[in-house]
């Protein structure tokens, strides 16, 4: 086996990674990467299923429920007002990140996944019809493609899916020949969980727009890893997870240019959604209230705040940048062995990288990781289709956070040698 060292010292020093970062400061804000697992430091490489929390996060929910827990938008008591100022100041923050104009445009979801149920259970039933066209990409996740399935079972409306390359990179020709005046909405993925493959959402949003055609945007990945601008992008709908970027699960967000959310029809009704009820008539609350019906996750709005003040605080530039070097560093590394495969070699990648082991199973390379202290994920990654593609059941799935280090890199690679010895 091939040492370690040698793995490193033949990565140029180019792709080190800069002293930016102070990633040793950072880990310790991480209570849960200080543990052993099977007698090994925990070396967390699975953060596209989920991300750890900073303490920062866990203190932030703590002092809500020790100090000054109570439902909002309700009472008039001093525990109420106060959960609905950090509730709402949450939203706030969520807008300043995603940059959006308005915090009216910041839908509370429970997460990426219904904030896609939501726009295809609202402004799809409004406006597809019986022959028209969802166009999709390839390399979604079954999140960005049940729904859309759905809808058109509903309404016989038909899915259309953008071809990718070989490389998992979207074929932007055959993408202009799908947007047709029948195509009614484009959801795609800005970085594919399952390839890491980024794609040019703003250009892709461009093309749709000259047809005047809306585009949601899966961001589910992409908020941890690379800045996101709504208004630079121009997106008709972002939604993204908490728990992906060092928040809690439970909690998401849909973002939605306000024109559009104020011609959409209300996705679930109940308590806070409505200004007045009678049995005659019931008047809709305004934005973004008006998709956020029953009590909210209030813990989760509030934690998913104190996640966007940390990576705000350290930067997403920096990130990317550290995060970008972390990615080469590993992937050059995984080339230099001999009967390892990369799926998803796109130009513009980011933070995950979908592997082979020749004659190993991906769930067998998953275990023999694990006791090696290592977290992966081995299976399809709900990306079905994309794995179809690519004529694979399941890959293993290494996927990076800005306080993951070069030493967990060279621990995944002598990992890897270890699987590759155990099957020799
Ligand atoms: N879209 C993408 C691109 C994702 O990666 C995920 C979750 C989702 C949507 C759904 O997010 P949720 O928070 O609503 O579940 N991806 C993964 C993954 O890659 N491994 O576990 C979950």
């Amino acid at each position: 086996m091939k040492s370690l060292v040698t793995t490193s010292s033949s990565v140029s020093p180019a792709l080190l990674p800069s002293a930016d970062l102070d990633v040793a400061r950072i880990r310790e804000d991480f209570p849960i990467l200080k543990q052993k697992v099977h007698g090994k430091p925990l070396v967390y490489l699975d953060n596209a299923a989920t991300s750890q929390k900073p303490q920062a996060v866990i203190d932030s929910e703590v002092e809500l429920y020790s100090k000054y827990f109570s439902n909002v938008h309700r009472g008039v008591h001093l525990l109420s007002q106060r959960s609905t100022d950090a509730y709402e100041k949450a939203r706030e923050k969520v807008q300043n990140f995603l940059n959006a104009r308005s915090s009216a445009e910041i839908i509370f979801t429970r997460g990426t996944t219904e904030g896609i149920n939501l726009v295809a259970q609202t402004y799809g039933q409004q406006h597809v019809q019986p022959g028209d066209e969802i166009l999709i990409s390839e390399m979604e996740h079954h999140s960005n493609i049940v729904p859309w399935q759905m809808l058109c079972a509903q309404k016989g409306a038909i899915l259309k899916v953008i071809p990718i390359n070989d490389e998992g990179e979207i074929l932007l020709d055959e993408y202009e020949k799908l947007l047709s005046e029948r195509t009614r909405l484009v959801g795609i993925v800005h970085l594919s969980n399952a390839l890491g493959t980024v794609n040019p959402v703003q250009q892709m949003i461009e093309m749709a727009h000259q047809r005047g055609i809306p585009v949601l945007v899966d961001g589910a990945q992409a908020v941890p890893h690379i800045p996101v601008d709504v208004q630079a992008l121009d997106c008709d709908f972002y939604v993204f997870s908490g728990h992906k970027l060092f928040g809690p699960t439970g909690i998401g967000v849909l973002y939605g240019k306000k024109e559009l959310l104020e011609t959409m029809p209300p996705y679930q009704g109940g308590g806070d959604m409505i200004l007045s009820v009678s049995f005659k008539k019931t008047e809709y609350n305004v934005l973004p209230f008006r998709f956020e019906a029953g009590t909210p996750n209030i813990a989760g709005a509030i934690a998913l705040g104190a996640a966007i003040d940390y990576v705000q605080e350290i930067g997403l530039d920096k990130i990317a940048t550290y995060e970008d070097k972390l990615l080469a560093y590993a992937t050059e590394a995984m080339a230099e062995i001999p009967g390892v495969r990369l799926i998803g070699t796109a130009r513009n990648k980011a933070s995950v990288l979908s592997f082979l082991i020749e004659g190993v199973h991906p769930h067998d390379i998953g275990t023999i990781l694990d006791r090696e202290g290592i977290a992966i994920r081995a299976g399809h990654h709900c990306a079905q289709p994309v794995m179809e593609r690519f004529g694979v059941p399941a890959t293993a799935r290494a996927s990076f956070a800005f306080y993951n280090t070069l030493e967990e890199v060279d621990a995944l690679i002598a990992g890897i040698r270890k699987v590759q010895e155990v099957f020799s």
